[in-house]
């Protein structure tokens, strides 16, 4: 018997929780949605990630929507799982998303590191990085959005294994990571890659690691600032566009980079609510809000790339 029907989309939830929603929605849409095991994460926490897909047989163009990366940013896996659950629900209801999915598969890891999700709520609320282990150094953890392989140790990136933007000792050090790069690589056919950190009320593309502009800059930042003329409609929630190396600060080694650098074109990475009055604190009556008019800022992205 699946304990569905009482996950509180409006509140924040433990890894065990969103895990258990997870299986509900495969359980309860088994031709839309799955759950499928990626990988694991340092303390042996199974990654999970929902596959939704209509298409029979063949595999199709994809696009992967990441969350929870940082641990701390509580608003992104609840985002995440509000989407989940919209997406099958409004599957056959609302013309867009059932045309995206009549075309692309949409893959969406809620929490891209479990160990330090867990370690937000039962240690410290304000851990970002993975919880790895490295002998000879006192401290703990990666920071994963700086371990990919883009620019690997760049700058906007640290050696020291105490700073919050510790890039570890390779890319691809963090299993957690290494686990999405191996089934991106094996799938072969993604065109999105959609990262959701908070705060700051963002929308940014490639790059981070340069000054430098992408070769789609242009394209990138038109479907950019459509996405967030689209969320401001809902309430008022203003986002500032542009490339994350002029919006926030230069970074090596984040993940939308190495999504861009490896063929992924659409390459987003979205700071949501708020500004900074709450920050990594944002309250709970603020999830929905926050992912509905997230949503529309991400079926304008995706109605893009099934365009194109
Ligand atoms: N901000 C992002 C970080 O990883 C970022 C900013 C976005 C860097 C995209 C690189 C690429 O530092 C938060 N809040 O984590
Ligand atoms: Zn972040």
């Amino acid at each position: 018997e699946r304990s569905s029907n009482n996950f509180n989309y409006g509140a924040y939830h433990s890894l065990e929780a969103i895990y258990q929603e997870m299986d509900s929605i495969a359980g309860d849409f088994p031709d839309l949605a799955s759950r499928v095991k990626i990988g694991h994460s340092f303390e042996d926490r199974p990654m999970y990630v929902l596959k939704f897909s209509t298409g029979k047989g063949s595999q199709r163009p994809a696009i992967w929507l990441n969350a929870g990366i940082h641990s701390r940013e509580w608003i992104s896996q609840a985002t995440a799982m509000w989407t989940a659950r919209k997406i099958v629900s409004d599957y056959g209801k609302d013309p867009a998303i059932t045309s995206i999915l009549e075309k692309m598969d949409i893959f969406l890891l809620p929490v891209a590191n479990p160990d330090g999700y867990v370690h937000t709520h039962t240690e410290n609320r304000l851990w970002r990085k993975t919880r790895s282990l490295r002998p000879g150094s006192p401290c703990i953890g990666v920071d994963p959005n700086r371990n990919w392989n883009a620019s690997f140790a760049g700058k906007g990136a640290s050696a020291n294994p105490c700073s919050e933007v510790y890039h570890g000792p390779h890319a691809n050090s963090e299993v957690e990571v290494k686990s999405v790069v191996d089934f991106i690589q094996q799938h072969g056919g993604f065109k999105c890659f959609i990262d959701l950190h908070s705060y700051s009320q963002l929308l940014m593309y490639p790059y981070a690691y340069t000054a430098n502009e992408a070769a789609d800059a242009d394209e990138l930042d038109e479907v950019a600032r459509r996405a967030a003329t689209a969320l401001a409609s809902l309430s008022g929630t203003q986002y500032r566009v542009g490339p994350s190396a002029t919006t926030v600060y230069q970074a090596s080694g984040s993940s939308v980079d190495w999504a861009y650098d490896n063929g992924i074109k659409y390459a987003f990475t979205f700071e949501l609510r708020d500004t900074g009055h709450y920050g990594f604190l944002l309250p709970a009556d603020q999830i929905i809000p926050t992912a509905e008019e997230t949503w529309l800022g991400l079926k304008t992205i995706m109605e893009h790339v099934r365009d194109h």
